[in-house]
């Protein structure tokens, strides 16, 4: 038998639950946050959780693998219906519950996802284990907005970074980048890459930073890179092509592309795929993002310069930024917008900001706004 809980004990241990979710913010997206937490059968905690990042371990398998055997007979507190699918990225949580011989599961809110929706509490009453759902339901239900809205998106999470200077500046007259933000920062730009499905740059960063684009997190993976190059003109002799046969690389180009060219690339190991443009020397970048989602890709890093990620802007492709601010100051004056800017009263302002000091440099991270959608 499990330990009795009163009303007011599952909610204190669900807004524990809701705290712990929130360590994932920013690196799950557009997963939700999720947090358990395993009692023993006497009712002491035995186990934290949290989703940490983008296809790493779910709460309850986190929170199950701190527990140990003394999860048997205990109680699993979970800010989300657990997960019953599979055919994803992690086992279901659902089956983990009942292999660690818990006796009772209870949920914060519903998973809104049709995949899993409703198959949980079937498969854990099965299995003999009590199972609710709907403790502080409104809170926990609104730590999964984006991951609901999100749902029906056909593109990736996207997520934006970029280093500027104390005068806005991502590069220098000569257009060298290297190294506006300190190494602590750096180690966030591979985290962050260690967390995505896929990194995207335009041709004009293979020209400016020749960059490898691979995470060096110890046993991280690394992402899909992908070149944005309306022209395909990205040199043979860049590292990003030099690599391509060890590490998955795509070139988006235009559609009716140099036949030459891409069968250069494809040589060197380069996946090649076309898009409609939207423009001359501009690729449909709306589309090229709809591509990634059909490959597969759910997390996107761009790390593109001003004007491939300007235009994204523009687009509203941005779901999420991370901006690291550098005490240098490159020279050229701070000035005013250029112009092809919003006023300041209809500008984007990001949601949910989260500032953090890393070394000399400042993170800014926060959600785009979408307001009403
Ligand atoms: C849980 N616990 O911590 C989370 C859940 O691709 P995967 O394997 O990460 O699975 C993602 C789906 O699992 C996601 O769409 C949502 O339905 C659910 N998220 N479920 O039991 C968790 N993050
Ligand atoms: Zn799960």
């Amino acid at each position: 038998m499990s330990a009795d809980l009163s009303a007011a004990t599952l909610e204190r241990l669900m807004a524990e639950a809701l705290d712990l979710a929130a360590n994932g913010r920013f690196r799950v997206e557009p997963n939700p946050e999720v947090g358990a937490i395993v009692l023993d059968a006497a009712g002491l905690v035995v186990g934290r959780g949290f989703h940490a990042k983008w296809g790493g371990p779910h709460a309850e398998a986190s929170a199950l693998a701190e527990a140990g055997e003394r999860a048997r007979g205990g109680t699993v507190i979970v800010t989300l219906e657990p997960c019953a699918h599979t055919a994803k990225k992690t086992p279901p949580c659902a089956a983990a519950l009942a292999a660690a011989g818990v006796v009772r599961v209870v949920a914060g809110a519903a998973d809104p996802s049709p995949a899993t929706a409703g198959l949980a509490a079937k498969e854990l009453r099965e299995a003999g284990i009590a199972y609710r759902c709907g403790v502080i339901e409104d809170s926990c239900r609104a730590a999964i907005t984006r991951f609901e809205r999100h749902l029906v998106a056909d593109r990736p999470w996207i997520v934006a970074k970029w280093a500027m200077s104390l005068d806005g500046r991502i590069a220098d007259a000569s257009g060298a980048s290297r190294w506006i933000s300190g190494e602590a920062s750096r180690s966030i730009v591979h985290e962050l890459r260690d967390s995505a499905d896929a990194v995207i740059v335009g041709r004009g960063t293979i020209d400016a930073d020749d960059p490898l684009l691979t995470s060096r997190v110890a046993g991280g993976r690394n992402p899909l890179r992908v070149v944005i190059d309306s022209a395909l003109s990205v040199p043979l002799t860049s590292r990003v092509v030099a690599t391509a046969r060890d590490i998955r690389t795509l070139v988006i180009t235009s559609a009716g592309a140099d036949a030459t060219r891409r069968a250069a690339l494809e040589r060197e190991g380069v996946e090649v795929t076309e898009v409609a443009s939207a423009g001359p020397g501009r690729i449909d970048a709306a589309e090229a993002m709809r591509e990634l989602a059909r490959r597969g890709v759910g997390r996107a890093l761009l790390e593109s310069g001003g004007r491939l990620t300007g235009s994204f802007a523009r687009e509203g492709l941005i779901d999420q930024a991370a901006v690291f601010v550098a005490p240098l100051l490159l020279g050229a004056g701070i000035s005013p917008s250029q112009g092809g800017g919003w006023p300041i009263e209809e500008a984007p302002r990001l949601e949910g900001v989260r500032v953090s000091a890393v070394g000399d440099d400042c993170v800014i991270e926060g959600y785009w706004p979408r307001g009403g959608r």
